[in-house]
């Protein structure tokens, strides 16, 4: 499935609260990797040793003052560091990338959620990634309710999961409209099912990449 030459696929899971990105990760890398797919599984943010200690400061509950202006850019720093590392090589070498949050996710948190311009995140966005986009973005999307609920059971809470619903609700809002504003690129997983029910969603859009793969005309 992957083409010596040819650039890999690069694919991003977003979501909100308890959303069931992880869970679906594991499923979405399993099924590539057992139809013969070289996948690179990353997150952000992290991903790189740098990123990781950018990631610790930032789910750090100590660090109450820490300005939106400065997560924002901790944010692209770690992002960064994650595109020249590991990203980047990965996809010329012609791998696929399945990301675990990526620059939608500053549009959700640190748009939607803190109220940061959308402008300002562009012109990061472009200095950073020179016009990289994900090839699909899946975005699992559920009430804000029922996604506390099924994070509430996993105990001690991050600094954004300290967050009040009201910024979630945002955060889902952000995430809609970016939908909205690229669908070609982006894949509703209706997250609120049972799990069965998400994987066969996933199946259909697995499916989609290898019909494509299959007839290159279509893809
Ligand atoms: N962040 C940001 O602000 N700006 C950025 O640019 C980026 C990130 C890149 C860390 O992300 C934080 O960084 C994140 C946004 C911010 N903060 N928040 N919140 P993260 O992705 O590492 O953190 P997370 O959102 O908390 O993800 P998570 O902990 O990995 O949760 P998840 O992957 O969405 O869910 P899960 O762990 O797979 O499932 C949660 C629970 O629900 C678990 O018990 C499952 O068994 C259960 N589950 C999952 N699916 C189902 C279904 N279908 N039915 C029933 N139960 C289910």
């Amino acid at each position: 499935m992957n083409q010596p030459g040819g650039r890999g696929r690069f694919i991003t899971l977003e979501g909100g609260e308890g959303a069931g990105k992880t869970t679906s990760m594991n499923y979405l890398c399993e099924r590539l990797h057992d139809a013969g797919v070289r996948v690179l599984r990353t997150r952000e943010p992290g991903g790189t040793p740098l990123g990781e200690k950018m990631r610790e400061l930032l789910l750090d509950t100590q660090h109450t003052a820490l300005h939106a202006d400065t997560e924002l850019l901790l944010m692209f720093a770690a992002r960064a560091q994650h595109l020249h590392e590991v990203i980047l090589p990965a996809l010329a070498r012609g791998d696929w990338v399945v990301c675990d949050r990526f620059t939608d996710a500053t549009y959700a948190y640190q748009g939607g959620g803190r109220g940061i311009d959308s402008g300002r995140i562009a012109l990061l966005e472009d200095w950073v990634q020179q016009g990289l986009q994900p090839d699909t973005t899946l975005l699992f999307d559920l009430p804000v309710a029922q996604g506390l609920a099924r994070a509430g059971r996993r105990g001690e809470l991050d600094r954004f999961e300290q967050e009040q619903q009201a910024f979630f609700e945002q955060v889902r809002e952000a995430y809609l409209a970016r939908a909205r504003q690229y669908p070609q690129r982006f894949r509703i997983i209706d997250a609120g099912q049972e799990m069965q029910a998400v994987q066969r969603q996933l199946d259909r859009v697995i499916d989609s990449w290898f019909d494509a793969a299959a007839d290159p005309v279509e893809a």
